[in-house]
């Protein structure tokens, strides 16, 4: 009988992760560590570690708990190499097994080094597939051969009907129709009171893990407390529910909407358990599909919510591994300003930005439209380096990890690839932000006026954005109209706008 060692990931936290398949919990040894390298190699919001490192050590304890050998090496043990290859290697000489049995891992940097794993222990290293997605990545590879752009909404269409989630008997979709989207830009009523939250306070275990984040990364962006994710599956399961029951129904139409002071809304707060393990995609579909089924939600809500998990979860992740390595590389837009401080927590006049970073610091969390179209669309008009604005998401939210991160900053927020992903970018004067948000009304400038010293910086950024990169979007179909527009500009006032446009991004590098 042979001895494997099994390694599971800080985003692995599944039981039923295909590494564990197969264990045999009197001979083999499951293999946890906290690593510098993978707290290090961007510079991590406090909470992330914090939450990653709580929930690895509480999975290790549930797996205790089942009688199974955990081999568990904490940040701070002095013979931490700092690496998975340094811990791996280890490992294998500690437990002597006949072979190393690892999931796939999450980030094309990781797999790299995986590779070499064999030929640093001298043991087989067997690398299986991640299972707990819907799509293998060879699934998308055949979706995506002979295309040369990757629609969502069709790949979404194909993983419905492989799935049948929310088809009709017929193989329909449910309603009649496939996407919703128009029913879902609402902005909130008047009078509006957010709805409180469930959060978890932290237990002796995460207390632990705070004061030792607290040591280790006391420079870190972000704020380490108060600190309220679960951090268990029990925990996260009943996030889940609290999500069904209290927001799932007013999620659809308020999904874009933005208020000052209140990040969670109706939203589902469950990215970062789905992203390390602790909740699987299948059953968060199926009870959400259920609460349409058994009429507690309507179905733009969840057909909205099904396609965020069934559909884009899953494209951004094909994607991601399709065209890795080359993908993190292109530069569609020749975009090379430097991110204003003001992103790692300075402070900046612009209302919209100083709201949604504030959120972001205090909570490890912002919600998409905010990082589509307050943080990113400004990157995105600015023209910042998509290397800088890549580096800051994974590093600020706590569900980032890069096959997630990269192509939602790279593809859908910078359209650095071009439009292999989105059918145009996602530019966006201060009026979108005034309809969609109250942070215009208590903001230093003036989302009414288009320029001068107290106009809204997001509205003549936007116009010197289309003109910075005519030559590259003008014979886009879906940027018609503003260059329509455009062209009746005479030249002076094309040049007035650019202009001030550089004057306003040169005085963010200087501050
Ligand atoms: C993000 C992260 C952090 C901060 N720390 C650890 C760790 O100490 N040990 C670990 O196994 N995983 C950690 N992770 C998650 C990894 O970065 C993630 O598993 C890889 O990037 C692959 O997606
Ligand atoms: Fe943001 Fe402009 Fe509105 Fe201020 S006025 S909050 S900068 S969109």
């Amino acid at each position: 009988m042979s001895v494997s060692l099994r390694l599971v990931l800080g985003d692995q936290l599944s039981r039923d992760l295909s590494a564990l398949d197969g264990l045999d919990s009197a001979r083999d040894v499951v293999l946890l560590a906290e690593v510098a390298d993978e707290a290090t190699y961007v510079p991590h919001h406090k909470q992330k570690i914090a939450f990653i490192l709580s929930a690895m050590r509480h999975f290790a304890a549930e797996l205790r708990a089942e009688g199974i050998a955990v081999d568990y090496v904490t940040l701070d043990d002095p013979q931490n190499t700092g690496s998975f290859t340094g811990e791996v290697t280890r490992a294998a000489a500690r437990h002597k097994p006949d072979h190393i049995v690892v999931t796939e891992p999450g980030e094309w940097r990781v797999l790299q080094a995986m590779r070499g794993w064999a030929d640093e222990t001298g043991l087989p290293v067997d690398i299986r597939e991640d299972t707990r997605f819907f799509a293998s990545r060879r699934r998308f590879a055949r979706w995506a051969e002979d295309r040369r752009t990757y629609r969502m909404e069709f790949f979404y269409r194909e993983m419905r009907r492989e799935t049948g989630i929310l088809l009709t008997s017929d193989g329909e979709p449910e309603g009649g129709h496939w996407n919703y989207d128009a029913e879902n830009r609402k902005p909130l009523p008047k009078g509006f009171t957010p709805p409180q939250r469930q959060r978890f306070a932290p237990d002796a275990m995460t207390q632990e893990v705070l004061d030792l984040v607290a040591r280790h990364f006391p420079d870190n962006f972000g704020d380490l407390e108060p600190f309220g994710w679960a951090v268990t599956r029990a925990d996260a399961l009943a996030a889940l529910a609290e999500f069904l029951s209290h927001s799932l129904p007013r999620f659809g139409d308020y999904q874009d909407a933005m208020k000052q002071g209140a990040p969670f809304l109706h939203h589902g707060l469950i990215a970062p358990y789905l992203n390390i393990g602790l909740l699987g995609p299948r059953e968060i579909c199926a009870a959400v599909e259920a609460e349409y089924r058994e009429g507690r939600a309507p179905l733009n809500a969840v057909e909205g919510f099904i396609r965020q998990i069934l559909g884009w979860r899953e494209y951004v992740r094909g994607l991601y591994w399709h065209r890795m390595p080359a993908y993190a590389d292109s530069n569609a837009l020749d975009a090379q300003r430097p991110l204003p401080w003001f992103y790692w927590g300075g402070e900046t006049r612009m209302n919209c930005l100083q709201e949604v970073i504030g959120q972001t610091r205090q909570h490890a969390y912002s919600h998409h439209i905010q990082r589509l179209m307050v943080t990113g669309n400004f990157a995105l008009l600015a023209g910042i380096d998509p290397k800088q604005v890549e580096e800051w998401y994974l590093a600020v939210y706590a569900d980032a990890f890069e096959w997630v991160e990269l192509p939602n900053t790279h593809g859908m927020a910078l359209f650095a690839d071009g439009g292999i992903m989105a059918s145009k970018p996602y530019a966006a004067s201060g009026a979108y932000i005034d309809r969609m948000s109250d942070f215009c009304g208590t903001c230093a400038y003036k989302v009414k006026e288009k320029s001068g010293p107290d106009a809204c910086p997001f509205n003549y950024l936007y116009w010197a954005f289309l003109i910075r990169n005519e030559k590259a979007l003008k014979g886009n179909p879906r940027m018609a109209m503003p260059y329509r527009t455009l062209a009746k500009w005479p030249e002076d006032r094309r040049q007035a706008i650019a202009r001030e446009a550089e004057n306003f991004l040169d005085s963010l590098a200087a501050s």
